[in-house]
């Protein structure tokens, strides 16, 4: 029976390493922190771990560590923001509650990549 490999591979979209920093909780603005941070797109969510170097593309599984936090994408928006930051490739991605991340890559196809995959799920869960 292939439907629940199928539901599998349906939800988990992506997974990287991305560098992150909050820079609002609930519309109050935060001091940036910049770190590394293992970034899983599953559903409507964006999951963010810690501790990136144990969670290598080859070796990760949902439900082996716990996340940091994470994101609901209903609602969201994104933004590219490189006039938020000295770094490049950085954009935006604004909740409905407020809450607004930076994330950032050294890598340009990898962070286009990122931001035309979180965009196509916002514009998804906009249609619903
Ligand atoms: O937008 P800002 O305030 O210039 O962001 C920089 C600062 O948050 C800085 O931290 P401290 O002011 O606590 O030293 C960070 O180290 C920088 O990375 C931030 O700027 P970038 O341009 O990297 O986003």
């Amino acid at each position: 029976h292939l439907k629940p490999l199928l539901m599998c591979s349906q939800e988990l979209e992506k997974a990287g390493l991305l560098n992150k920093t909050k820079i609002a909780e609930g519309g109050r603005k935060l001091r940036k922190n910049w770190s590394p941070s293992w970034v899983v797109l599953v559903g409507n969510s964006l999951v963010f771990f810690k501790d990136p170097k144990s969670h290598t593309p080859s070796t990760w599984k949902p439900g082996n560590s716990r996340p940091e936090s994470s994101v609901d994408l209903r609602g969201a928006q994104l933004h590219w923001a490189n006039e938020l930051s000295s770094k490049k490739n950085v954009f935006k991605l604004r909740t409905v509650t407020g809450n607004e991340f930076l994330l950032q890559s050294e890598t340009d196809s990898l962070i286009k990549e990122w931001y035309s995959t979180i965009q196509n799920v916002i514009e998804r869960l906009d249609r619903e």
